[in-house]
């Protein structure tokens, strides 16, 4: 197993597109936990992120290792979803989510929707590079419980802080949680925000969730 996770990295981070999908499906076919392929595909990333940094790679690798991870997910996810079992009839909570203003990353955000999905809310996925307008109309149109910023990017944690000051203006703050989750969020970053969690992936989201809106439908 271990083999196979190292091979699997090596795939992803030297760009080798259709033996990366084809050892996932491998993986997968033989039992393997989609979750954990997924964090897998992460630290790929992380390497991919870092080869970036040090000018090794340029945007077209960066272009290349999220269309792989799209592929490895599109593969990963209908498992997920079977290992969860039924899938709920009844909405548990409804959430508002999208990626920030100056920020076009959404791997991360489709990966939490679908989980946030899975375990049975309704999720309101405003998309990409989300302009602060669009979040006040969707939280006044669809009234959620919960509010989720993502973003990658370092100046995103500024379109975080202004999309919450918006809130806070439009007198929404008192009725929505808001978390928020990407790349290189933490405590501190939180703060700056004035956001009320942050989550460093999808299984966080979905328990900050739970513990806002609980695991059993209300009326
Ligand atoms: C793929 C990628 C891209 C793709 C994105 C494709 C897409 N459709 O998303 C493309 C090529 C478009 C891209 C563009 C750019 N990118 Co880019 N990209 C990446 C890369 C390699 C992977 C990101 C990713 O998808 N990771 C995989 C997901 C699954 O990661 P994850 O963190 O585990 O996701 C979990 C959490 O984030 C969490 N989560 C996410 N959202 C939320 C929300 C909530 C509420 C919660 C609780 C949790 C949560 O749950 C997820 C699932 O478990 C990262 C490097 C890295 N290490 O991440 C750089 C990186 C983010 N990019 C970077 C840069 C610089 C850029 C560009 C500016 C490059 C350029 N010169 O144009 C542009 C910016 C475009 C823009 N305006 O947004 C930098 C950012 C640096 C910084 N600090 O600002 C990084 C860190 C690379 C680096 N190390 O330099 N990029």
């Amino acid at each position: 197993m271990s083999t196979e996770r190292k091979t699997l990295i090596n795939y992803i981070v030297e760009m080798a597109e259709d033996e990366a999908n084809a050892l996932a499906r491998k993986m997968l076919d033989n039992g393997y936990d989609p979750l954990e392929l997924l964090s897998h595909c992460r630290e790929a990333m992380d390497i991919v992120g870092s080869r970036y940094e040090q000018g090794e790679y340029f945007l077209p690798e960066l272009m290349m290792a999220g269309e792989m991870l799209n592929d490895i997910s599109g593969i990963a996810k209908p498992l997920i979803q079977h290992a969860g079992g039924e899938e709920k009839k009844k909405s548990l909570g409804t959430i508002v989510l999208g990626t920030v203003y100056g920020d076009l990353h959404d791997i991360g955000k489709n990966i939490v929707t679908f989980m946030l999905e899975i375990n049975g809310y309704e999720v309101i996925d405003l998309g990409i590079d989300v302009p602060i307008a669009e979040f006040i109309s969707a939280i006044e149109e669809h009234e959620p419980q919960v509010v989720a910023l993502s973003g990658f990017l370092t100046l995103a944690f500024d379109s975080m802080k202004e999309t919450v000051e918006a809130i806070t203006a439009a007198g929404l703050r008192n009725k929505v949680k808001i978390m928020i989750g990407g790349g290189q969020v933490d405590e501190a970053i939180m703060f700056h925000t004035g956001a009320d969690a942050f989550g460093l992936n999808a299984l966080t989201a979905v328990s900050l969730c739970k513990g806002w809106m609980g695991e059993e439908a209300t009326t």
